[in-house]
């Protein structure tokens, strides 16, 4: 019967999903504009990397533009990752483009997804697995079960690194701080916070502060600011690209050894 062969195609096709993705490369926690970057150049190079996302609609901050005015701004310095993205751009003035915010962002999903990364959307990472004092994987439940408090025990995904790429609130950085005690590699050892709205420091310390914070853990996007304690710069996105491509680099390296 039809009715049942929907279900079995969807079951077995998204457990079958699950279980090629139980030992990564890398795991990227949160999919917004600079996790989604970085996905999507480690697949390009072949890499086995996975998403995880709290909603049901990743894309983050992006889908949104400016106070919902669906437009986002790009500098110069950031158009070649736009272009490697296909995105339909237009010239502002000194070296700034705009772009629309719903096409940015599926373009990124898009073109991520079709690169080979895997994006598993209403997950939500609440936890690491921390083994020999190294970050080696993420503990996931589904974000119904978080939001509601049922008292269900998760699953465990291996990588050998994640990234902690959730956004201003930096959790994978507060949590593998908090529960180990451990320092981090920011001015304090711990997680500084982000300052506030300076658009050009802003965007010159997202991709500096982008960086293994500790031992098998990266960060990128604002939660590099948020941990190293630099400013936000508001609905300009070229910062975001760039530390997601940056992120990309610095792991690929290491796991080319
Ligand atoms: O915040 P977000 O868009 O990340 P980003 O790449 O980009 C920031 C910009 O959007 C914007 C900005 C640029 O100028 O300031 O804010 O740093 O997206 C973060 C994603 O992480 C998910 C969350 O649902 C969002 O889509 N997320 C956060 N915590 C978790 C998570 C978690 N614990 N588990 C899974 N997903």
């Amino acid at each position: 019967m039809i009715e049942t062969k929907v279900s079995q195609g969807i079951i077995s096709t998204y457990f079958d999903k699950m279980q090629r993705n139980l030992n990564l490369d890398v795991a990227i926690v949160g999919g917004g504009p600079s996790g989604i970057v970085a996905a999507y150049y480690l697949a390009k190079e072949g890499f086995k990397v996975a998403i995880f996302d709290r909603k049901l609609s990743p894309g983050g901050g992006m889908w949104g533009g400016a106070m919902m005015f669906n437009q986002i701004v790009v500098q110069q310095e950031a158009m070649d990752i736009v272009n490697d993205f296909a995105i339909t751009n237009e010239k502002l003035e000194n070296d700034l483009y705009t772009m629309d915010s719903v096409e940015s962002t599926a373009s990124l999903l898009y073109h991520a997804v079709h690169a080979g990364a895997t994006i598993f959307n209403c997950y939500s990472v609440e936890d690491v697995i921390f083994k020999n004092d190294v970050v080696a994987g993420v503990v996931v439940n589904w974000t119904p079960v978080l939001r509601e408090r049922l008292h269900v025990d998760p699953l465990n995904i291996l990588a050998k690194y994640v990234v902690d790429g959730t956004g201003h609130d930096s959790e994978i950085c507060c949590t593998v701080a908090r529960k180990n005690g451990v320092k981090l590699a920011t001015d304090t050892g711990g997680v500084i916070g982000e300052r506030s709205l300076d658009v050009q420091m802003g965007e010159d310390e997202v991709v500096n502060g982008t960086k293994e914070i500790y031992p098998g853990l990266f960060v990128c996007g604002m939660a590099a600011s948020a941990v190293s304690g630099t400013p936000r710069m508001g609905p300009i996105f070229g910062g975001m690209l760039m530390s997601g491509k940056k992120v990309a680099e610095l792991i690929a390296a290491k796991l080319r050894g």
